[in-house]
Order: structure tokens, then C-alpha cells, then sequence
């Protein structure tokens, strides 16, 4: 039988590489997001290389994810993989100038939505066993914080603990789980994040070699082919362009 994966978040970046990733592979897939016509196109366009089944799901939806979930055709009864991959940041204002409204959608969204979506399929990862896995999407920003990082990085950083946590309660269970933290990446993640300022995205990315969604696919297929014996816990990476910078000191005036 094949192996299967279900992916959060594959119209785009990190999502729709590892669909073509693991299609290229053979593995089935279960594709999600809410954009339908990118979805079904992936879908349509994978289908010659393997079974895929494409829904169109808000993660934040949880009743419509617990339906989608019970209704999964037999071929996925048992889940080889699952990628906890949608997410989004909104803005990188102060704290105090940000609007509630985007909080939630991030808290929402990176949280919740990746909370019910390991619950829902937990079941079908342990009936695999050994050699199944869980990847989740942190970021460097759930690691060190920087200025409009806030509800963000605090999401991934929920989420790594999340990781962390769930490996006690699958210990027995053959199921890894891993924490993926990657830094700057080029994505329609900094599209969304920006609210589509062409202008920021370029002076981000301009000359700076971030990594590529096909970077993020390849080490994603690498954690969930490891040995089943081998759990990585966690895994942060950076494109070598990037690294840390000093601590910001507010100095008084006129001393
Ligand atoms: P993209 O914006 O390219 O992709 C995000 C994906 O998440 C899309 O497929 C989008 O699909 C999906 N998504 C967003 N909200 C929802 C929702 N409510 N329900 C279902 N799907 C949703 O970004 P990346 O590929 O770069 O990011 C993927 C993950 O990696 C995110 O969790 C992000 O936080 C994380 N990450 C990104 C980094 C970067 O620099 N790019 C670095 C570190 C981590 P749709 O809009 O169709 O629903
Ligand atoms: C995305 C990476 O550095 O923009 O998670 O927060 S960063």
C-alpha cells in the first residue's frame, strides 16, 4: 500500500511543494486549503502521479474539519504523514497599534487550526505505527523575538511546546513528532504578511538568497523518511544570509 500524507495549507510555499515532493514519490496525498481553483488544479495536475484527494478547508472551521476528517476514503485510514503546514502572520506593527482582529486570525489560525487537525488525525497516524510522522511548521520566530514578532512568534512558540508535549503522550505509539523552525523563506507568506506591499516584499527579499519552498519540501520528506527509530525533535534553519543581531538598548536623552 502507499504511503499517505495529508497537508494543511497546500495552494501555496512550503504546502504546495511538499504535495509535489511526496507525489514524486508515489505517496498519496490529502491536500487542503480554502483557495478552491489553486487546490484543484494541484489536485488535477498531481492526479496523474498519484491519488490525491483535494479539500477545500478552513482550519479554523472545526466542525467542517471533523466532518472532512470522518469522511476520508479508506486509502487513508492509516496516515504515514501529516504536515501541520497553514499559517500566516498579519503585519508587523507595534503591539500596541495592532488590531485584535488579526490576533485572532493568527491565534485562530496557527493554534487552533493545527490543534484540530493533530487531534482529528491522530488516530489514523497511530493506527500506522512505527514509522509514522508528525511535522509541524514553527518558525525561528517561536524561538527569538524581534520587533512585531508578538502574537506571531507567540503562536509558534505554543506550537513547539505543542511538539514537544505530544511526544511524551505518543511515546509507545511508533508516532515521531517534529518541530520545523525555519527563518526567512521566500513565500506568498510575506505577501500576506504585508498585505500585499510589492515595495516591502522586494526590500525583504532583494539580494538576500532566502530559502525556497522547494528547500523546505525536501528537508520535510527527509524528517518523515528517517529511520523509524529516529525522532528529530526539533530542526531550525536559516538561509546563510541570515543571523542574529544585537540587543536593542533605549539610552536616555541628553545623559
Ligand atoms: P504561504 O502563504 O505561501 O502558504 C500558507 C498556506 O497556508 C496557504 O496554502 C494557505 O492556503 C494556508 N492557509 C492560511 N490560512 C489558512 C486557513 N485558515 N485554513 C486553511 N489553510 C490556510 O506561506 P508559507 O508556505 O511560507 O508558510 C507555511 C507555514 O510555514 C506557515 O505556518 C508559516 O507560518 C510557516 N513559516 C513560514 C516562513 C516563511 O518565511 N515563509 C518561515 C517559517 C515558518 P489558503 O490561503 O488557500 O487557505
Ligand atoms: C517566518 C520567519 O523571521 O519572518 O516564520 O518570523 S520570520
Amino acid at each position: 500500500m502507499r504511503s499517505s500524507v495529508f497537508i494543511t495549507g497546500a495552494t501555496s510555499g512550503f504546502g504546495e511543494a511538499c504535495a509535489r515532493r511526496f507525489a514524486a514519490a508515489g505517496w498519496a496525498l490529502v491536500l487542503t486549503g480554502r483557495r478552491a481553483e489553486r487546490l484543484q488544479a494541484l489536485a488535477d495536475e498531481l492526479g496523474a502521479q498519484t491519488e490525491v484527494l483535494a479539500l477545500v478547508l478552513d482550519v479554523r472551521d472545526r466542525d467542517a474539519m471533523q466532518q472532512a476528517i470522518e469522511q476520508l476514503p479508506p486509502a487513508f485510514n492509516t496516515l504515514r504523514g501529516l504536515i501541520n503546514n497553514a499559517g500566516l502572520a498579519l503585519g508587523t506593527t507595534p503591539a500596541q497599534q495592532c488590531s485584535l482582529d488579526d490576533w485572532d486570525t493568527m491565534v485562530d489560525t496557527n493554534i487552533k487550526g493545527l490543534l484540530y487537525s493533530t487531534r482529528l488525525l491522530l488516530p489514523r497516524l497511530i493506527a500506522h505505527g512505527a514509522g509514522a510522522g508528525i511535522v509541524n511548521l514553527g518558525s525561528i520566530a517561536g524561538n527569538w523575538p524581534y520587533p512585531g514578532s508578538h502574537v506571531y512568534g507567540a503562536s509558534k512558540a505554543f506550537v513547539r511546546q505543542f511538539s514537544l508535549s505530544l511526544r511524551c503522550d505518543l511515546q509507545g505509539t511508533g508516532v515521531r513528532v517534529t518541530n520545523l523552525e525555519p527563518g526567512l523563506c521566500e513565500s506568498e507568506f510575506s505577501q500576506v504578511r504585508f498585505a500585499g506591499d510589492q515595495a516591502r516584499y522586494d526590500a525583504l527579499y532583494t539580494g538576500a538568497q532566502a530559502i525556497q519552498p522547494a528547500d523546505i519540501a525536501e528537508t520535510i520528506f527527509w524528517l518523515l523518511n528517517q529511520p523509524a527509530h529516529i525522532n528529530i525533535n526539533s530542526l531550525e534553519l536559516m538561509p546563510v544570509s541570515q543571523s542574529w543581531s544585537n540587543f536593542a538598548i533605549e539610552r536616555a536623552q541628553g545623559t
